[in-house]
């Protein structure tokens, strides 16, 4: 068997909670690999994980490898091929007596969590490790995170396969087809209510979805605010974030990246941005990607824009620019 090193931060949450096992059953990185975990807490939490990994064993999977529990983020990532950012502070959450509410008190408290991951990933990591933030802010998180890590044959990724998820469910739901019919979605720019879920160049069963479902009005005032507004509206009904769908979507990322897109399709993910489309370079962007053969990774050019597409992702490149500019001390 191969054997391969991946890093879960967040390991006590409830996301991993749901990823934890899929990431060491063999769906996720193949029926020949082992998976040696290293789950990283804080360190007031980083006890229960004892409790996680129990379990994981519990599950009985032929493909797990040494289980390992930290809180330090040097010996979590220390060689590590594949490392899963999922911890971060969430809003609402009370630090040295006040409430974060802001964005930018958020992006300032995380902003630090991911220097100090960040620099570790480019010392300790492996130099062709890929890196998935998912812990929120996602995109700055990881803006920050790459900067710090100064180590470019590394890649990082934020995710915004969720939204990639729940722009074609709803697609479907709309054209009466299967999932599988709607390919080609891409998220563009950040994980936040200003993405742009793109039904221009979203096929269903080939053909353009707004061609398809043919209601303007629908997507622009139903399917746009119900995708951007999908994370609240989960809260509000669950009491808690999304979980077991953002588990899904990163091992649906990290399997869209380890193996060679679908001729013709695409997967979504932010990467840094090399200028395409517009976007200034260096900010992490939410892209239409493919991954090559080879395993390099690919934004996909040539797709059209138009003025309303234009419009959405000059706003979400904006909500990006102000974001970086709030954690600008964190990223010299
Ligand atoms: P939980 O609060 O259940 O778990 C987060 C865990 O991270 C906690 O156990 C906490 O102790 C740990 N943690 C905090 N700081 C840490 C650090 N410095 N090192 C290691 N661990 C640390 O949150 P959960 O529901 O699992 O969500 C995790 C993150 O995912 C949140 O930021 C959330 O906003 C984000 N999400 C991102 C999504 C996306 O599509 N990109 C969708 C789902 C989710 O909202």
């Amino acid at each position: 068997m191969k054997e391969i090193n991946v890093a879960v931060t967040g390991g006590a949450g409830q996301i991993a909670y749901s990823l934890l096992p899929r990431l060491i059953s063999g769906e996720t990185f193949g029926e020949d690999t082992k998976v040696n975990l290293r789950l990283v807490e804080i360190p007031q939490v980083v006890d229960k994980l004892e409790g996680t990994i129990m379990e994981l064993i519990d599950c009985g999977f032929r493909q797990t490898g040494e289980l390992t529990a930290t809180s330090d983020i040097k010996e979590g990532v220390k060689d590590a091929d594949w490392i899963l950012l999922v911890g971060s502070i969430p809003r609402g959450i009370v630090v040295d007596g006040k409430k974060i509410e802001e964005r930018s008190d958020l992006l300032k408290i995380n902003g630090g969590i991911f220097t100090a991951q960040g620099s570790a990933i480019g010392e300790f990591a492996k130099s062709n490790a890929k890196i998935l933030v998912v812990g929120n802010p996602a995109n700055t998180n990881a803006l920050i995170g790459k900067n710090q890590a100064n180590n470019p044959s590394q890649q990082w990724f934020a995710m915004t396969a969720l939204d990639a998820n729940r722009a074609k469910a709803q697609l479907a739901k709309k054209a009466g087809v299967e999932i599988s019919a709607v390919t080609n979605m891409a998220i563009w720019g950040n994980h936040s209510p200003t993405m742009y879920p793109d039904p221009n160049n979203a096929l269903i069963n080939g053909v353009s979805a707004a061609e398809v479902i043919n209601d303007k009005d629908w997507i622009e005032n139903d399917y746009l605010p119900l995708v951007q507004q999908r994370g609240k509206a989960v809260i509000d009904a669950r009491g808690a974030s999304s979980a077991a769908s953002a588990a899904n979507a990163a091992i649906d990322t990290v399997k869209a990246v380890e193996s060679p897109t679908a001729e013709g399709d695409c997967f979504s993910a932010a990467i840094a941005s090399d200028g395409s489309y517009g976007v200034p370079e260096g900010l992490i962007f939410g892209y239409p990607l493919k991954t090559n053969s080879d395993g390099s990774i690919e934004i996909i050019q040539g797709i059209e824009i138009n003025n309303f597409a234009q419009e959405k992702i000059d706003v979400t490149t904006k909500e990006l620019l102000e974001e970086k500019e709030a954690v600008k001390d964190l990223l010299s």
